[in-house]
């Protein structure tokens, strides 16, 4: 059994359509409504509105099924009072309940999500030219300490490197061009696609002091406490949640990052044991990190894996990285999948009507006629499908060479 082909769209302003995205080869559409505000309940009412633009093209006579289904919310943003855990929180946790009751009522299944403190994914360059000329995103060590130390100016940032990363970094600043500079900040902090919040340097600096005082520890007792609130309800109400691995999955700007290693997935699952409370497998994320064996984590924690990200990254020696082709890179994707589709066996075998995993490829190139449009980074619609065509092609191969059955 194959896994459920999805692809996130960004709504009627994505310029990548629904009947792209059908063409595409992909059945489920990952999405969210971008306009509500975080914090507020998502209304029953424009999830139905919503549902129904993506399965009906209404614009034919008589409206025309077009073939795709709504399965995932990527994402329902938490808001800062929860992560904070002030005394607010409480309105916040009982909004976010309400919500899931809504999605629950559309027949939405999974809600991805994230708790990653002030900034969401995270990356320095939205157009690093690889060798063929295909572009893609990267994270440079030193470009994001220029930033932080040299444009942000955060205290105490330079005490989170070595000598020689500052030297580099320094070096680094001085050549950028004030445009590079402005190009710098925008990808760092005015928000990538799907990120609701683009900041000024000064509400940054704001946002990051508002964390003053919130150590792990105490982010993961914000967490369990969100978790221990909504996931009775998102059971209740036949949802699944799956947090998103930190991306890049380590602390940024000193702020606490609790969801980037294996005994971190652990720690979060072990919270409430429910299979409401479930992860997103995002590959790639999670292999910017050599130390996190992606083959065991599906193969420890599999059962709790609702949603995945398939992607691939390539590590440099000093932390920095960018998104590799989806076969190539750091993760090994053809075990991943083979082991994606050992724990869809495993579940057949238990009768879990949920086996078949909703995955989507993440993050392609920008490549061919993409390269003269204004598209999504990331989320253009040839280097995805490149992306897709390819995890499919492999998952093929694998079903039907039998190594899952052995
Ligand atoms: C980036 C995405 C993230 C993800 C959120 C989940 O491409 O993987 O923005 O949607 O972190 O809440």
């Amino acid at each position: 059994m194959s896994m459920e082909q999805t692809w996130r769209w960004y709504g009627p302003n994505d310029p990548v359509s629904l009947w792209d995205i059908r063409q595409a080869g992909a059945t489920g559409i990952v999405t969210a409504l971008h306009e509500i505000a975080i914090g507020e309940v998502w209304d029953a009412d424009k999830l139905r509105e919503r549902k129904r633009m993506i399965e009906w093209d209404d614009s034919k006579k008589p409206a025309k099924s077009t073939g795709l289904e709504w399965t995932v919310i990527e994402s329902i943003p938490v808001h800062d009072d929860i992560k904070l855990g002030r005394p607010g929180r409480d309105v916040y946790i009982e909004k976010y309940k309400e919500s899931l009751r809504n999605v629950g009522e559309a027949g939405i299944k999974t809600v991805c999500y994230n708790f990653m403190p002030v900034v969401d994914w995270t990356r320095t360059d939205l157009e690093y030219e690889l060798e063929d000329g295909a572009r893609a995103l990267a994270f440079d060590v030193s470009e994001f300490a220029a930033f932080e130390v040299f444009i942000l100016k955060r205290p105490g940032a330079e005490k989170e490197y070595s000598e020689q990363q500052l030297k580099k970094a320094r070096k680094r600043f001085d050549k950028m061009s004030d445009q590079e500079k402005k190009i710098l900040q925008k990808n760092i902090i005015s928000g990538l696609p799907g990120a609701q919040e683009g900041y000024t340097l000064e509400k940054f600096q704001a946002k990051l002091d508002e964390y003053k005082g919130i150590d792990s520890d105490k982010y993961r007792q914000n967490l369990a406490y969100f978790l221990r609130e909504i996931i009775p309800v998102a059971e209740e109400s036949g949802v699944k949640m799956a947090i998103h691995p930190d991306d890049p999955p380590k602390p940024l700007f000193g702020l606490p990052r609790i969801v980037s290693t294996e005994d971190d997935l652990k720690y979060i699952l072990k919270i409430v044991d429910s299979v409401s409370n479930g992860l997103t497998l995002c590959t790639g994320s999670l292999a910017v990190r050599a130390d996190n064996d992606l083959v065991g984590i599906i193969e420890r924690l599999g059962a709790k894996i609702n949603f995945a990200h398939l992607r691939s990254t390539q590590r440099d020696k000093d932390g920095s990285f960018h998104e590799a082709g989806h076969l190539r890179g750091d993760v090994d994707m053809y075990n991943v999948i083979v082991a994606i589709l050992k724990e869809q066996k495993r579940r057949q075998a238990v009768y879990r009507p949920d086996f078949s995993i909703p995955m989507r490829a993440d993050h392609g190139h920008t490549i061919l006629d993409d390269l003269e449009k204004k598209t999504n980074p990331g989320y253009s619609a040839i280097g995805l499908l490149r992306g897709m065509a390819e995890l499919r092609g492999l998952e093929m191969g694998i079903e039907k060479s039998g190594v899952v059955f052995r």
